[in-house]
């Protein structure tokens, strides 16, 4: 049986120089296959003598046995290895973050908008949103602008086109968020503490106005609200926007169809060096409109102005955007220059809470 051994100590051997699954398989076949080696073997049994048949028979089922246990456990270790070669190289850093960069930021703007609404929500306002395209009805009469009142042509108002015959005045682009509050009262009554935030336009371009532009207004209204419940308001919200504990604000008279009285409000600030500083110094910065409301916008809220009285403000969000954050040309907000957005931007998780601080 000397042949036999050289048989199997060939076959062992090229099953274990085997280096992939492809090799053992003609190895398989060369060895075990229907016309392998083995089988070749097991084909001379026939020209045997019964005696050389009993013991060569059962040798070569054992070397086709021992060929077949060997294949196997070498196909397992190639497999062992396969996998160990696919773990080292398909590995992935769970640990990144689900960017690998910082792609986009966050526009000044809606920034700002919702530093305003997370400082007045947390003093107990809620945001109301309206129609950017409005009757002349809220956008003027509503807030005590008649028809030939010099208010109306001083807005520079964008007037949408009417259809042919048309007799209607035409509708409008709002020039102020105003009369979403007109609608809120109208739906919701008084008591009301709202803000509304949102775009406006007004037929205005050069280093500091631009047609479309961002305001958020303001609107309180209980039995006895008074100027003095505004003059704390605004402080509170100047306080928590700027981020400066001794805010300082005056209060200018001035006049507003929608209110009365009226009044402008600066806040104190230093231009030392060039460099604005907002609650210290000897200048003082223009930064909103404010008043009483007037007792007919009330009415055309549907408000009964002996019961219910409050006061109103409204300010530009991108002024107080350039102010915060030191922005200095208005007309870049626009420019969708990514330079500009990637130095001004904010982080897309960098969301303005009370609870972190506004100002972060
Ligand atoms: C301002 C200044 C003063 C104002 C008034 C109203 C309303 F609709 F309630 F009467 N909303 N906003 C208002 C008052 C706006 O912006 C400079």
């Amino acid at each position: 049986m000397t042949d036999l051994d050289t048989l199997r100590q060939s076959w062992l051997t090229r099953i274990a120089d085997a280096s992939d699954e492809q090799t053992l398989e003609q190895v398989r076949v060369g060895a075990i296959g229907k016309k392998g080696e083995v089988a070749l073997k097991m084909r001379e049994l026939g020209k045997m003598t019964p005696e050389e048949r009993q013991t060569a028979g059962p040798a070569l089922n054992a070397l086709k046995n021992e060929i077949n246990s060997a294949l196997i456990a070498r196909k397992t270790a190639l497999a062992d290895v396969a996998l160990d070669e696919r773990l080292r190289t398909e590995w992935l850093d769970v640990s990144l973050s689900p960017r690998p960069r910082q792609q986009g930021t966050l526009h000044p703007v809606p920034q700002v908008m919702e530093e305003v609404t997370a400082i007045f929500a947390d003093l107990g306002y809620s945001v109301a949103e309206g129609p950017q395209i409005e009757t002349d009805w809220y956008n003027f009469d509503a807030l005590n602008i008649p028809s030939h009142h010099p208010a109306r042509a001083e807005m520079d108002t964008f007037y949408m086109a009417r259809a042919e015959g048309d007799q209607r005045p035409p509708h409008v682009l709002r020039t102020h968020t105003s009369p979403v509050q007109i609608r809120s009262m109208q739906d919701r009554g008084a008591p009301l503490r709202i803000i509304c935030p949102g775009r406006v336009y007004r037929a205005d371009y050069d280093q500091t106005h631009t047609p479309m532009f961002h305001q958020v207004e303001g609107l309180a209204l209980g039995r006895d609200i008074s100027m003095a419940n505004l003059k704390w308001t605004l402080e509170e919200f100047c306080r928590a926007f700027f981020d400066v504990e001794g805010v300082e604000l005056r209060f200018r008279a001035s006049h507003f169809p929608f209110t009365e009285p009226s009044a402008e409000v600066d806040i104190r600030c230093s231009w030392a060096g060039g460099q604005l500083k907002i609650g210290e110094g000897d200048d003082w910065l223009e930064i909103l409109g404010s008043g009483m409301v007037h007792p007919k916008v009330l009415e055309a809220g549907g408000i009964d102005p002996t019961e219910w009285q409050g006061f109103a403000f409204g300010m530009g969000i991108d002024r107080i955007a350039m102010l915060k954050y030191g922005i200095p040309d208005l007309r870049a907000f626009f420019d969708s220059d990514l330079r500009w957005l990637r130095h001004y931007g904010f982080g897309s998780l960098d969301v303005p809470t009370l609870a972190r601080g506004v100002n972060r």
